[in-house]
């Protein structure tokens, strides 16, 4: 296993039931790290862009309304696996099919408003980490 960075993303619903603490938890009792962190209220441009590849999907509109309805918690997470450590915990995109125990099956309400964002790839976190931080607001926690 290797040390990973992925982005993660406590999205507007489960900030506004105030569940921030709760999904912080999570992240570390799995043995993830909080090494950036901000809360922020995206634009349309800002969330349109970081949902780019799914632009032409049925969907986009709703998420982007979705996703500018209120603040979110943007945060990049390291640790052994991260990707897939971060991936676990979240659970299924629909929360009605997401394994017991998940963020995603204890604190989401729908496949629109489904409490978190959590980078798929490497690859994806790269470029998910770099679109929200400056490299100096990542902290080395060594
Ligand atoms: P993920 O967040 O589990 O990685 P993606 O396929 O990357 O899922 O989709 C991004 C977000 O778009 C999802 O978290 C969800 O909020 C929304 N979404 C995905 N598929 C649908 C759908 O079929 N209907 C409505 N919203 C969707």
């Amino acid at each position: 296993m290797a040390v990973e960075r992925t982005l993660s993303i406590i999205k507007p619903d489960a900030v506004a039931k105030n569940h921030i603490g709760e999904i912080y938890a999570r992240f570390e009792a799995a043995g993830l790290r909080v090494v950036a962190s901000k809360m922020m209220r995206l634009s349309d441009v800002v969330a349109g862009g970081f949902y780019a590849e799914h632009k032409e999907r049925p969907f986009f509109p709703a998420l982007i309304e979705f996703m500018t309805s209120g603040p979110v918690v943007v945060q990049v997470l390291e640790g052994e696996d991260a990707v897939t450590t971060n991936r676990d915990l979240m659970g299924a995109t629909n929360p009605q099919e997401a394994a017991a125990g998940t963020i995603r099956a204890d604190f989401a309400s729908s496949i629109d408003a489904n409490a978190v964002h959590g980078s798929d790839s490497t690859t994806s976190a790269a470029r998910e980490i770099a679109y929200f931080f400056a490299s100096s607001e990542v902290c080395d926690r060594d």
